[in-house]
């Protein structure tokens, strides 16, 4: 079967309430979205670079440029079950891993259309169901995350994760275990730390967290290794593990605990599926992170969670948690236990509701093999 047209979409989704983070603030979701088209079967993927270079160095800006200039051209005209077995198309090119992810992730929805079965099933996944947890971000006051974190409970979501960064982070921990001492709580730094406060961080070890996710600087395994050694708390790692080697070295030097696996941030589905087997086989356990994907990437997200070694919950709350309309049909739900029961349907499992994407578009480009 093979690639007959591709379409690139930069889409805007304005979110119901801003996302803050140690890096930034967000009101509006932008995402670039890949359809791979053959003989009248989409597959849909999405890439996870942000408005800007602030999680990763990549923007949606580096991410459309490496798409359009690189990387599609490599796969217009070339058939499609070909290009999933040796996903070599990325071969000679750096870094840019999330621009990869959002084609590659198109072509394995492709791949499993084209067999009539269901994304995960291609995935290799074995879970009927998907553990999911929340995370929440840096709010204006600590009763505002308190009132949060109540709701989110209620709503079924099996962890809570929180958003630190110096000045939000101690004081915001002990408030939340005054108030809810056994919830299963994490907190997430995105790198707004330095070894410098190594005594800072060690003084979360009292507050008995899941994990703190990426305390220090992305690029930085040796000194998450030298932090790790002085926690008590499992150190996982997100940023810092852009494809598989970074896995291996992390593992290799005990440089975190857990690992947080975004199929977006690692290359697509083949590079998340290699950390995730290195870890099975490492006995690191490993989970789903998210990038506040659209239902495109959530779907996604979802069918890779079904592999044996995701044992703890994703960060696969609703899309409807943020968005007021999501662009996939049915609408992704999750069950009063915070479970998600992965679509039977092929591919995704989700339908990519195609007006509303191109209503959304600021920009849209079709490529096609001449
Ligand atoms: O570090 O995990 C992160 C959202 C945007 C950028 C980085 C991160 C996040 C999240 C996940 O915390 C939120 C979600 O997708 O639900
Ligand atoms: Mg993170």
């Amino acid at each position: 079967m093979k690639v007959e047209q591709i379409v690139l979409y930069l889409v805007q989704l304005p979110l119901l309430q801003s996302f803050e983070t140690s890096f930034e603030r967000i009101s509006t979701k932008t995402a670039i979205l890949a359809e791979v088209r053959a003989e009248s079967l989409s597959g849909w993927g999405e890439c996870v670079a942000d408005r800007d270079p602030f999680y990763s160095p990549e923007d949606n800006t580096t991410a459309w440029h490496i798409l359009e200039d690189y990387l599609i051209p490599e796969v217009l005209g070339k058939p499609s079950d070909t290009l999933l077995k040796h996903l070599e198309f990325a071969g000679k090119i750096r870094g840019n891993r999330m621009a990869r992810g959002a084609l590659a992730s198109a072509l394995w929805d492709l791949e499993a259309k084209r067999r009539g079965i269901p994304l995960w099933d291609l995935m290799g996944g074995s879970r009927n169901r998907v553990a999911c947890g929340v995370s929440i971000g840096i709010q204006e006051s600590p009763e505002k995350l308190s009132a949060k974190i109540a709701e989110e409970m209620a709503a079924g979501y099996q962890r809570i994760k929180i958003k630190i960064k110096p000045g939000w982070d101690l004081k915001i921990l002990e408030h939340i275990r005054c108030l809810f001492p056994d919830i299963p709580l994490m907190a997430d730094a995105n790198s707004a730390y330095t070894l410098a406060d190594r005594d800072r961080l060690r003084s979360m070890d009292q507050f008995g967290l899941l994990m703190l996710e990426q305390p220090l600087y992305c690029d930085d395994l040796y000194e998450h290794h030298l932090l790790q050694q002085t926690l008590e708390t499992p150190v996982c790692l997100d940023e810092s593990i852009r494809h598989c080697r970074d896995a291996r070295a992390a593992v290799a030097m005990e440089a975190c605990r857990i690992i947080n696996i975004k199929p977006g941030r690692v290359g697509g589905p083949d590079e998340a599926i290699r950390i995730h087997d290195l870890c099975d086989e490492s006995g690191m356990p490993v989970w789903c992170g998210g990038m506040i994907e659209t239902g495109i990437g959530r779907a996604h997200n979802i069918a890779l969670s079904t592999l044996r070694n995701f044992r703890m919950p994703g960060d696969i709350s609703a899309p409807g948690r943020y968005f007021a309309e999501d662009i996939i049909d049915p609408e992704i739900k999750i069950d009063p236990g915070g479970w998600i029961t992965p679509s039977n349907s092929p591919g995704i499992g989700y339908e990519p509701r195609k007006e509303l994407i191109e209503k959304i578009s600021c920009t849209r480009k079709v490529f096609a093999d001449r």
